[in-house]
Protein backbone atom coordinates (compact mmCIF):
# COMPACT_ATOMS: atom_id res chain seq x y z
CA UNK A 1 0.00 0.00 0.00
CA UNK A 2 0.98 3.87 -0.59
CA UNK A 3 1.92 5.78 2.00
CA UNK A 4 -1.14 7.90 0.60
CA UNK A 5 -3.44 5.38 0.67
CA UNK A 6 -2.33 4.19 4.19
CA UNK A 7 -2.88 7.62 5.58
CA UNK A 8 -6.79 7.43 3.63
CA UNK A 9 -7.46 4.38 5.14
CA UNK A 10 -6.42 4.78 8.29
CA UNK A 11 -7.48 7.91 9.16
CA UNK A 12 -10.64 8.74 10.02
CA UNK A 13 -13.24 9.13 12.92
CA UNK A 14 -13.35 5.13 14.56
CA UNK A 15 -16.92 3.99 15.82
CA UNK A 16 -17.54 1.15 18.65
CA UNK A 17 -19.13 -1.82 17.09
CA UNK A 18 -22.73 -2.28 19.24
CA UNK A 19 -25.22 -4.50 18.11
CA UNK A 20 -24.57 -4.28 14.12
CA UNK A 21 -24.45 -0.46 13.76
CA UNK A 22 -21.18 1.76 13.99
CA UNK A 23 -21.77 4.54 16.53
CA UNK A 24 -20.25 7.37 18.63
CA UNK A 25 -19.87 7.32 22.53
CA UNK A 26 -23.50 8.22 23.79
CA UNK A 27 -21.72 11.69 24.99
CA UNK A 28 -19.91 12.03 21.56
CA UNK A 29 -16.40 12.02 23.20
CA UNK A 30 -13.69 10.82 21.75
CA UNK A 31 -9.73 9.96 22.18
CA UNK A 32 -7.18 10.70 20.03
CA UNK A 33 -5.18 7.80 18.51
CA UNK A 34 -1.47 8.10 18.31
CA UNK A 35 1.21 6.55 15.83
CA UNK A 36 4.09 5.50 18.64
CA UNK A 37 6.65 6.16 15.74
CA UNK A 38 6.14 9.71 15.47
CA UNK A 39 3.93 10.70 18.09
CA UNK A 40 1.61 12.21 16.14
CA UNK A 41 -2.63 11.77 16.06
CA UNK A 42 -3.91 10.16 13.09
CA UNK A 43 -7.54 9.36 14.30
CA UNK A 44 -10.21 9.29 16.53
CA UNK A 45 -11.78 6.47 18.87
CA UNK A 46 -14.89 7.05 21.11
CA UNK A 47 -14.46 7.51 24.82
CA UNK A 48 -17.00 5.39 25.65
CA UNK A 49 -18.49 5.38 29.29
CA UNK A 50 -20.99 3.03 31.24
CA UNK A 51 -24.15 4.02 29.19
CA UNK A 52 -22.15 2.60 25.99
CA UNK A 53 -21.25 -0.27 28.01
CA UNK A 54 -25.18 -0.89 29.35
CA UNK A 55 -25.99 -0.84 25.25
CA UNK A 56 -22.80 -3.39 24.16
CA UNK A 57 -23.70 -5.69 27.18
CA UNK A 58 -27.92 -5.45 26.23
CA UNK A 59 -26.86 -5.94 22.52
CA UNK A 60 -24.54 -9.31 23.34
CA UNK A 61 -27.63 -10.39 26.04
CA UNK A 62 -30.60 -9.92 22.67
CA UNK A 63 -27.65 -11.64 20.00
CA UNK A 64 -27.12 -14.57 22.56
CA UNK A 65 -30.88 -14.82 23.06
CA UNK A 66 -31.83 -14.65 19.24
CA UNK A 67 -29.80 -14.89 15.84
CA UNK A 68 -26.48 -15.85 17.56
CA UNK A 69 -27.81 -17.87 20.16
CA UNK A 70 -29.83 -19.83 17.91
CA UNK A 71 -27.49 -21.17 15.00
CA UNK A 72 -25.89 -24.34 15.70
CA UNK A 73 -21.63 -25.17 15.82
CA UNK A 74 -21.24 -26.15 12.86
CA UNK A 75 -22.78 -22.70 11.57
CA UNK A 76 -21.19 -20.66 13.75
CA UNK A 77 -17.54 -22.49 12.90
CA UNK A 78 -18.29 -21.18 9.16
CA UNK A 79 -18.98 -18.18 10.24
CA UNK A 80 -15.55 -17.98 12.17
CA UNK A 81 -14.17 -19.51 9.61
CA UNK A 82 -15.56 -15.68 6.76
CA UNK A 83 -14.23 -13.63 9.50
CA UNK A 84 -10.54 -15.72 9.06
CA UNK A 85 -10.77 -15.47 5.25
CA UNK A 86 -12.23 -11.70 5.65
CA UNK A 87 -8.14 -11.07 7.88
CA UNK A 88 -6.77 -12.58 4.99
CA UNK A 89 -8.36 -10.65 2.34
CA UNK A 90 -7.97 -7.37 4.05
CA UNK A 91 -4.23 -8.52 5.30
CA UNK A 92 -2.17 -5.62 3.88
CA UNK A 93 -4.49 -2.97 4.96
CA UNK A 94 -4.74 -4.69 8.20
CA UNK A 95 -1.22 -4.94 8.97
CA UNK A 96 -0.33 -1.76 8.14
CA UNK A 97 -3.24 -0.27 10.60
CA UNK A 98 -1.74 -2.57 13.19
CA UNK A 99 1.85 -1.65 12.61
CA UNK A 100 1.00 2.11 12.56
CA UNK A 101 -1.36 1.64 15.71
CA UNK A 102 1.39 -0.23 17.51
CA UNK A 103 4.33 1.23 16.26
CA UNK A 104 5.55 -2.47 15.68
CA UNK A 105 7.78 -3.13 12.37
CA UNK A 106 5.37 -3.99 9.19
CA UNK A 107 6.81 -7.63 9.51
CA UNK A 108 5.46 -7.86 12.89
CA UNK A 109 2.21 -6.28 12.52
CA UNK A 110 1.95 -9.07 9.14
CA UNK A 111 3.26 -11.69 11.59
CA UNK A 112 0.38 -10.56 13.83
CA UNK A 113 -2.49 -10.76 10.92
CA UNK A 114 -1.23 -13.86 10.47
CA UNK A 115 -2.14 -15.01 13.61
CA UNK A 116 -5.07 -13.48 13.87
CA UNK A 117 -6.64 -14.99 10.50
CA UNK A 118 -5.05 -18.47 12.32
CA UNK A 119 -7.11 -18.16 15.74
CA UNK A 120 -10.60 -17.84 13.67
CA UNK A 121 -9.23 -21.00 11.04
CA UNK A 122 -8.58 -23.07 14.61
CA UNK A 123 -11.62 -22.08 16.42
CA UNK A 124 -13.99 -22.27 13.50
CA UNK A 125 -12.62 -26.33 13.38
CA UNK A 126 -13.58 -26.44 16.62
CA UNK A 127 -16.78 -25.49 17.07
CA UNK A 128 -18.70 -29.13 16.28
CA UNK A 129 -15.76 -31.10 18.05
CA UNK A 130 -16.45 -30.38 21.59
CA UNK A 131 -19.15 -32.17 23.50
CA UNK A 132 -20.01 -33.21 26.90
CA UNK A 133 -20.00 -36.86 28.72
CA UNK A 134 -22.40 -39.81 29.25
CA UNK A 135 -21.52 -41.13 32.78
CA UNK A 136 -21.49 -44.48 34.86
CA UNK A 137 -24.84 -43.79 37.28
CA UNK A 138 -26.93 -45.28 39.24
CA UNK A 139 -29.29 -48.48 38.10
CA UNK A 140 -32.03 -47.24 35.97
CA UNK A 141 -30.77 -44.06 35.46
CA UNK A 142 -29.00 -41.76 32.64
CA UNK A 143 -26.20 -39.22 33.26
CA UNK A 144 -25.11 -36.85 30.96
CA UNK A 145 -22.83 -33.35 30.75
CA UNK A 146 -23.78 -30.71 28.55
CA UNK A 147 -21.10 -28.43 27.26
CA UNK A 148 -22.85 -24.83 27.29
CA UNK A 149 -21.76 -21.25 26.74
CA UNK A 150 -21.22 -19.02 30.07
CA UNK A 151 -23.45 -16.08 27.65
CA UNK A 152 -22.37 -12.76 27.21
CA UNK A 153 -18.10 -12.81 28.06
CA UNK A 154 -16.37 -9.01 28.85
CA UNK A 155 -12.56 -9.05 27.26
CA UNK A 156 -10.97 -6.51 28.32
CA UNK A 157 -7.90 -6.80 26.01
CA UNK A 158 -3.97 -5.00 25.91
CA UNK A 159 -2.75 -2.61 23.43
CA UNK A 160 0.32 -5.00 22.89
CA UNK A 161 -0.70 -7.04 20.29
CA UNK A 162 -4.46 -5.89 19.94
CA UNK A 163 -5.07 -8.42 16.74
CA UNK A 164 -3.69 -11.37 18.40
CA UNK A 165 -5.55 -10.52 21.60
CA UNK A 166 -8.88 -10.26 20.19
CA UNK A 167 -8.40 -13.69 18.36
CA UNK A 168 -7.17 -15.58 21.73
CA UNK A 169 -9.55 -13.87 23.90
CA UNK A 170 -12.43 -13.88 21.69
CA UNK A 171 -11.86 -17.21 19.32
CA UNK A 172 -12.85 -19.16 22.12
CA UNK A 173 -15.59 -17.43 23.21
CA UNK A 174 -17.43 -17.20 19.74
CA UNK A 175 -17.01 -20.83 19.42
CA UNK A 176 -18.60 -21.90 22.58
CA UNK A 177 -21.27 -19.88 21.26
CA UNK A 178 -20.86 -17.00 24.01
CA UNK A 179 -21.94 -13.24 22.62
CA UNK A 180 -19.01 -11.11 23.25
CA UNK A 181 -18.23 -7.54 24.86
CA UNK A 182 -14.51 -6.36 24.21
CA UNK A 183 -12.79 -3.38 25.39
CA UNK A 184 -9.71 -2.95 23.81
CA UNK A 185 -6.75 -1.01 25.38
CA UNK A 186 -7.04 2.71 24.05
CA UNK A 187 -3.39 3.06 23.15
CA UNK A 188 -4.26 0.82 20.29
CA UNK A 189 -7.73 -0.80 19.01
CA UNK A 190 -7.81 0.31 15.62
CA UNK A 191 -7.57 -3.49 14.22
CA UNK A 192 -9.98 -4.66 16.97
CA UNK A 193 -12.91 -2.24 15.60
CA UNK A 194 -11.83 -3.32 12.02
CA UNK A 195 -12.55 -6.59 12.88
CA UNK A 196 -15.82 -6.50 14.26
CA UNK A 197 -16.54 -4.59 11.15
CA UNK A 198 -15.98 -7.21 9.40
CA UNK A 199 -17.50 -9.81 10.85
CA UNK A 200 -21.00 -7.82 10.25
CA UNK A 201 -19.77 -7.62 6.76
CA UNK A 202 -19.73 -11.75 6.53
CA UNK A 203 -21.96 -12.54 8.48
CA UNK A 204 -22.30 -12.33 12.03
CA UNK A 205 -25.36 -11.75 13.70
CA UNK A 206 -25.96 -8.27 15.10
CA UNK A 207 -24.88 -7.89 18.71
CA UNK A 208 -22.84 -11.17 18.61
CA UNK A 209 -19.46 -9.72 18.43
CA UNK A 210 -19.80 -5.81 20.60
CA UNK A 211 -16.33 -3.38 21.02
CA UNK A 212 -16.19 -0.29 23.35
CA UNK A 213 -13.16 1.87 23.09
CA UNK A 214 -12.51 3.78 26.17
CA UNK A 215 -10.33 4.38 29.19
CA UNK A 216 -9.72 1.77 31.07
CA UNK A 217 -11.47 3.19 34.60
CA UNK A 218 -14.41 4.20 33.03
CA UNK A 219 -15.49 1.77 30.19
CA UNK A 220 -12.73 -0.91 31.55
CA UNK A 221 -14.22 -0.72 35.22
CA UNK A 222 -17.87 -0.35 34.17
CA UNK A 223 -17.60 -3.43 31.61
CA UNK A 224 -15.52 -5.32 34.32
CA UNK A 225 -18.03 -4.72 36.89
CA UNK A 226 -20.85 -5.17 34.47
CA UNK A 227 -23.99 -7.54 36.37
CA UNK A 228 -24.93 -8.48 32.94
CA UNK A 229 -21.91 -9.75 32.14
CA UNK A 230 -21.15 -13.73 33.28
CA UNK A 231 -17.70 -14.45 32.26
CA UNK A 232 -14.55 -12.01 32.11
CA UNK A 233 -11.47 -12.52 30.04
CA UNK A 234 -8.45 -9.81 31.16
CA UNK A 235 -5.09 -9.65 29.78
CA UNK A 236 -3.20 -6.37 31.13
CA UNK A 237 -1.41 -5.49 34.36
CA UNK A 238 -1.12 -7.53 37.90
CA UNK A 239 -2.67 -4.44 39.51
CA UNK A 240 -5.71 -3.82 37.32
CA UNK A 241 -6.23 -7.74 36.78
CA UNK A 242 -6.79 -7.39 40.73
CA UNK A 243 -9.20 -4.93 39.93
CA UNK A 244 -10.75 -7.15 37.45
CA UNK A 245 -11.03 -10.07 39.60
CA UNK A 246 -12.67 -7.95 42.54
CA UNK A 247 -15.30 -7.03 40.08
CA UNK A 248 -15.85 -10.53 39.02
CA UNK A 249 -15.87 -11.76 42.63
CA UNK A 250 -18.44 -9.45 43.33
CA UNK A 251 -20.42 -10.30 40.42
CA UNK A 252 -20.25 -14.04 41.43
CA UNK A 253 -18.62 -15.05 37.92
CA UNK A 254 -15.24 -16.62 37.10
CA UNK A 255 -12.41 -14.52 35.08
CA UNK A 256 -8.97 -15.74 33.12
CA UNK A 257 -6.28 -13.71 34.60
CA UNK A 258 -3.27 -12.93 32.20
CA UNK A 259 -0.87 -10.68 33.87
CA UNK A 260 2.47 -10.64 32.14
CA UNK A 261 5.84 -12.57 33.44
CA UNK A 262 9.65 -12.08 33.90
CA UNK A 263 10.09 -15.24 31.88
CA UNK A 264 13.84 -17.48 32.03
CA UNK A 265 15.58 -18.66 28.73
CA UNK A 266 17.84 -21.10 30.65
CA UNK A 267 21.25 -21.62 28.94
CA UNK A 268 22.88 -24.71 29.96
CA UNK A 269 26.87 -24.84 29.05
CA UNK A 270 26.07 -27.99 26.13
CA UNK A 271 23.09 -25.65 24.61
CA UNK A 272 23.57 -25.46 20.86
CA UNK A 273 24.43 -21.49 21.45
CA UNK A 274 24.42 -21.04 17.36
CA UNK A 275 20.61 -21.89 17.69
CA UNK A 276 19.59 -20.52 21.33
CA UNK A 277 21.59 -16.64 21.29
CA UNK A 278 19.26 -15.69 18.38
CA UNK A 279 16.51 -16.67 19.66
CA UNK A 280 17.07 -15.04 23.16
CA UNK A 281 18.27 -11.45 21.57
CA UNK A 282 14.47 -11.91 19.42
CA UNK A 283 12.53 -13.15 23.09
CA UNK A 284 13.60 -9.65 24.45
CA UNK A 285 13.03 -7.37 21.64
CA UNK A 286 10.42 -8.31 19.57
CA UNK A 287 7.58 -6.18 19.91
CA UNK A 288 9.93 -3.81 21.84
CA UNK A 289 9.90 -6.59 24.35
CA UNK A 290 5.91 -5.64 25.19
CA UNK A 291 5.46 -9.07 25.37
CA UNK A 292 3.77 -10.89 28.33
CA UNK A 293 5.76 -13.81 27.60
CA UNK A 294 9.36 -11.51 26.49
CA UNK A 295 12.34 -13.81 27.70
CA UNK A 296 13.34 -11.18 30.05
CA UNK A 297 15.76 -13.09 32.49
CA UNK A 298 18.65 -14.81 30.33
CA UNK A 299 20.24 -17.28 33.12
CA UNK A 300 23.45 -18.28 32.09
CA UNK A 301 25.58 -21.54 33.16
CA UNK A 302 28.98 -20.13 34.86
CA UNK A 303 31.14 -21.68 32.96
CA UNK A 304 30.07 -20.64 29.15
CA UNK A 305 29.11 -16.89 30.77
CA UNK A 306 32.37 -15.10 28.90
CA UNK A 307 31.29 -16.68 26.12
CA UNK A 308 27.23 -16.05 25.61
CA UNK A 309 28.08 -12.56 26.96
CA UNK A 310 30.66 -11.72 24.69
CA UNK A 311 28.91 -12.89 21.61
CA UNK A 312 25.45 -11.13 22.90
CA UNK A 313 27.23 -8.03 23.40
CA UNK A 314 28.07 -7.87 19.77
CA UNK A 315 24.32 -8.84 18.97
CA UNK A 316 22.88 -6.18 20.95
CA UNK A 317 25.15 -3.49 19.46
CA UNK A 318 23.78 -4.32 16.17
CA UNK A 319 20.42 -3.74 16.68
CA UNK A 320 18.99 -0.69 15.82
CA UNK A 321 15.28 0.94 16.83
CA UNK A 322 12.92 2.78 14.34
CA UNK A 323 9.71 3.72 12.90
CA UNK A 324 7.21 0.80 12.38
CA UNK A 325 7.91 1.45 8.09
CA UNK A 326 11.30 0.98 8.47
CA UNK A 327 10.75 -2.43 9.56
CA UNK A 328 14.32 -2.01 11.82
CA UNK A 329 15.04 -4.43 14.60
CA UNK A 330 12.51 -3.26 16.81
CA UNK A 331 9.54 -0.25 16.92
CA UNK A 332 9.05 2.47 19.10
CA UNK A 333 7.63 1.49 22.63
CA UNK A 334 3.66 2.29 22.67
CA UNK A 335 3.67 5.50 24.44
CA UNK A 336 5.64 8.12 26.45
CA UNK A 337 3.95 6.87 29.46
CA UNK A 338 5.67 3.14 28.62
CA UNK A 339 9.04 4.83 27.03
CA UNK A 340 9.75 6.73 30.61
CA UNK A 341 8.65 3.18 32.52
CA UNK A 342 11.54 2.21 30.51
CA UNK A 343 13.84 4.72 30.95
CA UNK A 344 13.52 4.63 34.81
CA UNK A 345 14.06 1.08 35.08
CA UNK A 346 17.66 1.60 32.39
CA UNK A 347 18.42 4.44 34.64
CA UNK A 348 18.04 2.69 37.58
CA UNK A 349 20.11 -0.09 37.03
CA UNK A 350 23.00 2.01 35.61
CA UNK A 351 22.63 4.24 39.25
CA UNK A 352 23.09 0.67 40.56
CA UNK A 353 26.05 0.36 38.78
CA UNK A 354 24.76 -2.88 37.24
CA UNK A 355 27.23 -3.73 34.90
CA UNK A 356 26.25 -3.25 30.74
CA UNK A 357 27.06 -5.86 28.27
CA UNK A 358 25.60 -4.72 25.32
CA UNK A 359 23.43 -1.77 24.22
CA UNK A 360 21.99 -1.19 20.73
CA UNK A 361 20.69 2.37 19.41
CA UNK A 362 17.74 4.44 18.49
CA UNK A 363 18.25 4.93 13.97
CA UNK A 364 19.25 8.67 13.48
CA UNK A 365 16.39 9.54 11.73
CA UNK A 366 13.72 7.82 13.92
CA UNK A 367 11.13 10.91 14.32
CA UNK A 368 11.98 13.19 17.32
CA UNK A 369 8.14 12.72 18.60
CA UNK A 370 8.42 8.84 18.82
CA UNK A 371 8.50 6.98 21.46
CA UNK A 372 11.93 4.78 21.18
CA UNK A 373 14.08 3.11 23.66
CA UNK A 374 17.23 1.70 22.78
CA UNK A 375 17.96 -2.31 23.84
CA UNK A 376 20.19 -3.08 26.65
CA UNK A 377 21.83 -6.04 28.43
CA UNK A 378 22.59 -5.97 31.59
CA UNK A 379 24.61 -8.74 33.69
CA UNK A 380 25.51 -10.29 35.88
CA UNK A 381 22.77 -9.08 37.70
CA UNK A 382 21.87 -9.86 41.19
CA UNK A 383 18.56 -12.57 41.65
CA UNK A 384 17.08 -9.94 43.49
CA UNK A 385 18.04 -6.96 41.75
CA UNK A 386 14.45 -5.08 40.61
CA UNK A 387 15.62 -5.46 36.68
CA UNK A 388 15.46 -9.24 37.61
CA UNK A 389 12.05 -9.35 39.57
CA UNK A 390 10.36 -6.80 38.07
CA UNK A 391 8.14 -6.72 34.50
CA UNK A 392 9.89 -4.03 32.66
CA UNK A 393 7.91 -4.29 29.13
CA UNK A 394 10.52 -3.31 27.41
CA UNK A 395 13.56 -4.21 25.69
CA UNK A 396 16.04 -4.64 29.01
CA UNK A 397 17.52 -7.78 29.04
CA UNK A 398 18.88 -9.14 32.56
CA UNK A 399 21.65 -12.03 32.26
CA UNK A 400 22.28 -14.17 35.89
CA UNK A 401 24.76 -16.83 35.83
CA UNK A 402 23.98 -20.21 37.41
CA UNK A 403 26.24 -23.43 38.87
CA UNK A 404 24.51 -26.04 38.06
CA UNK A 405 20.85 -27.62 37.48
CA UNK A 406 19.62 -27.49 40.57
CA UNK A 407 20.64 -23.61 41.17
CA UNK A 408 19.42 -22.64 37.34
CA UNK A 409 15.89 -24.20 38.99
CA UNK A 410 15.87 -22.35 42.14
CA UNK A 411 16.75 -19.38 40.33
CA UNK A 412 14.05 -19.69 37.52
CA UNK A 413 11.23 -20.49 40.19
CA UNK A 414 12.58 -17.49 42.37
CA UNK A 415 9.97 -15.18 40.99
CA UNK A 416 6.51 -13.42 41.69
CA UNK A 417 5.57 -14.54 38.03
CA UNK A 418 5.19 -17.80 36.49
CA UNK A 419 4.38 -17.79 32.80
CA UNK A 420 6.56 -18.96 30.51
CA UNK A 421 10.37 -20.52 30.30
CA UNK A 422 12.97 -21.66 27.44
CA UNK A 423 15.37 -24.39 28.18
CA UNK A 424 18.25 -24.97 25.87
CA UNK A 425 20.32 -27.86 26.38
CA UNK A 426 21.44 -31.25 24.74
CA UNK A 427 20.48 -33.61 27.70
CA UNK A 428 17.53 -35.32 26.92
CA UNK A 429 17.39 -36.35 30.92
CA UNK A 430 17.23 -32.59 32.00
CA UNK A 431 15.34 -31.28 28.92
CA UNK A 432 12.68 -33.29 31.01
CA UNK A 433 13.67 -32.76 34.83
CA UNK A 434 13.77 -28.95 34.37
CA UNK A 435 10.80 -29.09 32.24
CA UNK A 436 8.69 -30.50 34.86
CA UNK A 437 10.48 -28.54 37.72
CA UNK A 438 9.57 -24.94 36.61
CA UNK A 439 6.51 -23.13 38.09
CA UNK A 440 5.04 -21.65 34.64
CA UNK A 441 2.46 -22.17 32.31
CA UNK A 442 4.36 -22.99 29.06
CA UNK A 443 8.47 -24.32 28.76
CA UNK A 444 9.75 -24.74 25.08
CA UNK A 445 12.91 -26.83 25.00
CA UNK A 446 15.90 -25.58 22.26
CA UNK A 447 13.24 -23.38 20.91
CA UNK A 448 10.69 -20.50 22.38
CA UNK A 449 7.22 -18.91 21.56
CA UNK A 450 7.50 -21.60 18.50
CA UNK A 451 5.01 -20.84 15.39
CA UNK A 452 3.00 -18.49 17.53
CA UNK A 453 1.21 -21.46 19.27
CA UNK A 454 -2.06 -20.91 19.03
CA UNK A 455 -2.92 -24.90 19.46
CA UNK A 456 -0.81 -24.85 22.68
CA UNK A 457 -2.85 -23.75 25.92
CA UNK A 458 -1.39 -20.80 27.32
CA UNK A 459 -1.87 -19.32 30.78
CA UNK A 460 0.14 -18.67 33.98
CA UNK A 461 0.72 -19.41 37.57
CA UNK A 462 1.09 -17.20 40.45
CA UNK A 463 1.56 -13.52 39.89
CA UNK A 464 1.38 -14.20 36.20
CA UNK A 465 -2.17 -15.11 36.82
CA UNK A 466 -4.65 -18.08 35.77
CA UNK A 467 -7.34 -19.70 33.38
CA UNK A 468 -6.10 -20.94 30.26
CA UNK A 469 -6.73 -19.45 26.52
CA UNK A 470 -5.64 -20.55 23.39
CA UNK A 471 -6.08 -24.25 22.23
CA UNK A 472 -8.59 -26.45 22.87
CA UNK A 473 -8.83 -25.70 26.82
CA UNK A 474 -9.78 -22.62 26.06
CA UNK A 475 -13.43 -23.74 25.22
CA UNK A 476 -14.09 -25.31 28.48
CA UNK A 477 -13.28 -21.65 30.15
CA UNK A 478 -15.73 -20.76 27.68
CA UNK A 479 -18.14 -22.65 28.59
CA UNK A 480 -19.82 -23.95 31.82
CA UNK A 481 -20.91 -27.90 32.67
CA UNK A 482 -24.87 -29.27 33.23
CA UNK A 483 -25.10 -31.89 34.29
CA UNK A 484 -28.40 -33.57 33.26
CA UNK A 485 -29.38 -37.13 34.85
CA UNK A 486 -32.33 -39.70 33.86
CA UNK A 487 -34.51 -41.53 36.33
CA UNK A 488 -36.09 -44.39 33.24
CA UNK A 489 -36.48 -47.27 35.71
O1 LIG B 1 -1.90 -2.01 31.55
P1 LIG B 1 -3.42 -2.01 32.02
P2 LIG B 1 -1.00 -0.75 31.13
C1 LIG B 1 1.84 -4.87 32.04
C2 LIG B 1 3.19 -4.35 31.61
C3 LIG B 1 2.95 -2.89 31.46
C4 LIG B 1 2.01 -2.63 32.59
C5 LIG B 1 1.16 -1.39 32.47
O2 LIG B 1 4.13 -4.60 32.63
O3 LIG B 1 4.14 -2.14 31.59
O4 LIG B 1 1.17 -3.76 32.62
O5 LIG B 1 0.46 -1.37 31.22
C6 LIG B 1 -7.74 -1.79 30.85
N1 LIG B 1 -10.80 -1.58 34.98
N2 LIG B 1 1.06 -5.36 30.92
O6 LIG B 1 -1.12 0.30 32.16
O7 LIG B 1 -3.76 -0.67 32.59
C7 LIG B 1 -6.99 -0.94 29.85
O8 LIG B 1 -7.85 0.04 29.29
C8 LIG B 1 -10.91 -2.32 33.86
C9 LIG B 1 1.20 -6.75 30.63
O9 LIG B 1 -1.34 -0.37 29.76
O10 LIG B 1 -3.61 -3.21 32.85
C10 LIG B 1 -6.53 -1.99 28.85
O11 LIG B 1 -7.61 -2.31 27.98
N3 LIG B 1 -10.02 -2.27 32.86
C11 LIG B 1 0.20 -7.21 29.66
C12 LIG B 1 -6.20 -3.19 29.76
O12 LIG B 1 -6.92 -2.95 30.98
C13 LIG B 1 -8.97 -1.43 32.98
C14 LIG B 1 -0.23 -6.31 28.60
C15 LIG B 1 -4.71 -3.33 30.09
O13 LIG B 1 -4.24 -2.12 30.64
C16 LIG B 1 -8.80 -0.63 34.13
C17 LIG B 1 -0.33 -4.92 29.03
C18 LIG B 1 -9.77 -0.72 35.15
N4 LIG B 1 -9.70 0.00 36.28
C19 LIG B 1 0.34 -4.51 30.14
N5 LIG B 1 -7.66 0.08 33.98
C20 LIG B 1 0.31 -8.62 29.23
N6 LIG B 1 -0.01 -9.53 30.14
O14 LIG B 1 0.60 -8.93 28.10
C21 LIG B 1 -7.14 -0.26 32.79
N7 LIG B 1 -7.92 -1.18 32.17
Amino acid sequence: MTAAAESRSHTKVWGNVVGGEISPAADRRTLAVICPSDGEPFATIPRSGPADVDRAVAAARAAFDGAWGRLDAAERGRLLMKLSGAILDNFDELAALESRDTGKPMRQGRADMTAAARYFEFYAGACDKIHGDTLPFLAGHMALTLREPHGVTGHIIPWNYPAQMFGRSVGGALAMGNACVIKPAEDACLSVLRFAELALEVGFPAGAINVVTGLGEEAGAALAGHPGIDFLSFTGSPEVGTLVQQAAARNHISATLELGGKSPQILFADADLDAALPIAVNAIIQNAGQTCSAGSRLLVQESIWDEVTADLAGRFAALVAGPHQADLDLGPLISARQRDRVARFVAEAKAAGLPLIGEGRIAADAPKGGFYAAPVLFGPVPADARLACEEVFGPVLAALPFADEADAIRIANASQYGLVAGVWTADGGRQMRVAKALQVGQVFVNCYGAGGGIELPFGGRKKSGHGREKGFEALYEFSTTKTVVFRHG
